[in-house]
């Protein structure tokens, strides 16, 4: 089994903070996104959708997408669980997951997406070329704050994204502020607390590093 990544890509970060987690350890394959080799006749068979990260296992199977990596591996190396261990807490990481990706995640890539000029004719990323919607960067900061806001609310009343338990909802959470404060400098602001009590004490954690 081999992981092909991007150490640029927030989406790569996820599962490399993930494998730090769990203390699993393989090989890594870079692919070079900026030298465009996510498009190069090799890795677009390995993934047609021409995205990074990709799992692909010994049989030769290849799996894309996050949440579909991350729920393979834990089928593996089920300990420590990060993807809840009874049914409610599996249904609370993945709806909470899911929020975060929504809202949080997806807000702040749009925002760069439509922003950046090297990303020009490449709104979305994947196998088709999109034109930047200038106008909808507004719109993307706008719901990164908001995302900021309803997350500060959840931590004031719980110690981690999905309750008392730490989870790939705050692996996605964190990647998410990391990358908005990186890349479209939108950092969490000063007054929501409890957003700042949850990021000190998950970015303490080692796997941060990853
Ligand atoms: N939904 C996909 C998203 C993957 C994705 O968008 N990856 C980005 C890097 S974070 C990428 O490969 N971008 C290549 C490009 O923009 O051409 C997943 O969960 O893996």
């Amino acid at each position: 089994m081999k992981l092909y990544q991007a150490n640029s890509s927030p989406n790569s970060r996820r599962v490399r903070i993930y494998l730090a987690e769990k203390g699993i350890s393989m090989p890594i394959v870079p692919v070079d996104l900026a030298a465009k080799e996510q498009f190069s006749e090799p890795y677009a068979e390995i993934n047609p959708r021409r995205v990074v990260p990709t799992l692909l296992l010994d049989d030769g199977t290849a799996i894309g997408e996050v949440p579909a990596i991350l729920r393979y591996l834990e089928e593996i190396h089920p300990a420590p669980p990060l993807l809840g261990s009874t049914a409610k807490a599996k249904a609370l990481v993945t709806m909470w997951e899911r929020r975060v990706e929504q809202e949080g995640f997806a807000s702040a890539m749009e925002a760069v997406r439509n922003a950046v000029p090297g990303l020009k004719g490449r709104a979305i990323a994947g196998p088709h070329d999109y034109e930047q919607i200038p106008a909808l960067v507004e719109r993307s900061k706008a719901r990164v704050g908001n995302f900021y806001a309803d997350f500060n609310a959840r931590l004031a009343e719980v110690s981690f994204i999905a309750g008392d338990e730490f989870s790939v909802a705050d692996i996605t959470a964190i990647v998410t502020v990391d990358f908005a404060t990186r890349a479209v400098g939108l950092a969490m602001p000063e007054e929501l607390t409890a957003l700042r009590r949850w990021y000190d004490d998950v970015s303490a954690r080692p796997s941060m590093a990853a």
